[in-house]
């Protein structure tokens, strides 16, 4: 069994702002960030595009070759590799009304130029797994966009990609809404049916991100369980989430212990990471954070992923399959808490 495989992305350090407020504290240089990374025993950073390349749509493509290169220096020094990259593709005045799905002709080239230099610099990165978060692909107004007509342009432009590099694994990022109202692809389910309908389905997997599903009104681990069973859970965004509200992106298992656990349980039960995968954490410092406690949320996450995974492994499975076998699923579910509170039971 290969160990567990630690990533977050550098967006996950941060200086605080929110909607509402601006930055509360300093921030971390990149070199900053890949040393905490390494410090706090993580394998991996995740890539938007111009986290690897500041202002990707002012330079040229040898500039970006160059900026690409330079980064991948910083991460081999410090004895991290990339996961993935992803196309910021909700950031540009071009991407107003959605990026693979505007109604514009010239936005939805932009989208797809954009995701073409994001492939790129995952070649210079050493990684071949581009994730698409299609954040503004949804509408604030049903009548604004014909859906039919937003799929084929969707499938176009993965086709467009998976054509430009005969390598390129693509990881889908469903989410419900914010910033939309309602996103295109809301759901994984949603996500495994879109990767069915382009030219290569093998290419096409899922990113699963906890918050993503509970905003959906749906168990994080039963979509894991629902992914794996096709193949396609090739990453996931652990964090927590308290209800039906904006994207929270808590630090994992701070607001349900029992549903992390489960998550933990789906991933070891489904030998997630025997192919490469890697656990990731899509985590936000808490705004109320000093700037020299502010990476904590994400060695707490890695830690309490370690702790679960240490109850998930004590299980008593005898016992476990004994309360199925007799359908006492009441007792089960005492166990299961018992077990969770070190309670002998
Ligand atoms: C936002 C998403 C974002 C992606 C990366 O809700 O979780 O952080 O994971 O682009
Ligand atoms: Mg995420």
């Amino acid at each position: 069994m290969p160990p567990y495989r630690f990533s977050f992305g550098p967006w996950n350090l941060s200086d605080g702002p929110d909607p509402f407020g601006p930055a509360v504290r300093g921030s971390f240089t990149f070199v900053e960030k890949v040393k905490l990374a390494k410090e706090m025993g993580f394998d991996a950073l995740q890539f938007h595009d111009d986290d690897a390349v500041p202002d990707l749509d002012a330079r040229s493509s040898a500039e970006i070759v160059r900026q690409a290169r330079a980064t991948k220096q910083i991460l081999t020094d410090h004895g991290l590799v990339a996961e993935f990259v992803a196309p910021r593709l909700w950031f540009s005045p071009q991407t107003i009304d959605g990026a693979f799905t505007s109604n514009d002709a010239a936005d939805r080239s932009y989208a797809l130029e954009r995701s073409i230099k994001a492939i790129d610099i995952g070649h210079e990165l050493g990684t071949n797994i581009l994730v698409l978060w299609l954040a503004r692909d949804g509408t604030y107004v049903r009548e604004a966009k014909s859906v039919p007509c937003a799929m084929r342009y969707l499938v176009g432009a993965i086709d467009q990609m998976l054509e430009y590099d005969k390598n390129l694994r693509i990881l889908v990022e469903p989410k419900p809404n914010e910033p939309t109202d309602q996103a295109y692809i809301p759901t994984v389910g949603h996500a495994v049916a879109l990767s069915y309908q382009t030219s290569d389905p093998t290419r096409m997997g899922i990113l699963i991100e906890t918050a993503h599903q509970i905003l959906a009104g749906l168990d994080p681990s039963d979509e894991m369980g629902f992914a794996l069973s096709f193949n396609k859970l090739w990453s996931v965004h652990l964090n927590d989430q308290s209800g039906l509200k904006f994207d929270e992106d808590k630090s994992f298992g701070e607001v349900d212990l029992r549903r992390a656990f489960n998550q933990v349980r789906v991933l070891e039960e489904n030998n997630y990471g025997n192919n490469g995968e890697y656990v990731g954490l899509d985590v936000k410092a808490l705004r109320t954070q000093r700037k020299e406690v502010s990476a904590k949320h994400l060695a707490n996450s890695r830690e309490t992923f370690l702790w679960l995974l240490d109850k998930v492994r004590t299980l008593n499975r005898r016992l476990y399959a004994e309360l199925v076998k007799q359908r006492d699923y009441e007792e089960l579910t005492r166990y299961i808490t018992a077990h969770l509170l070190g309670v002998q039971y």
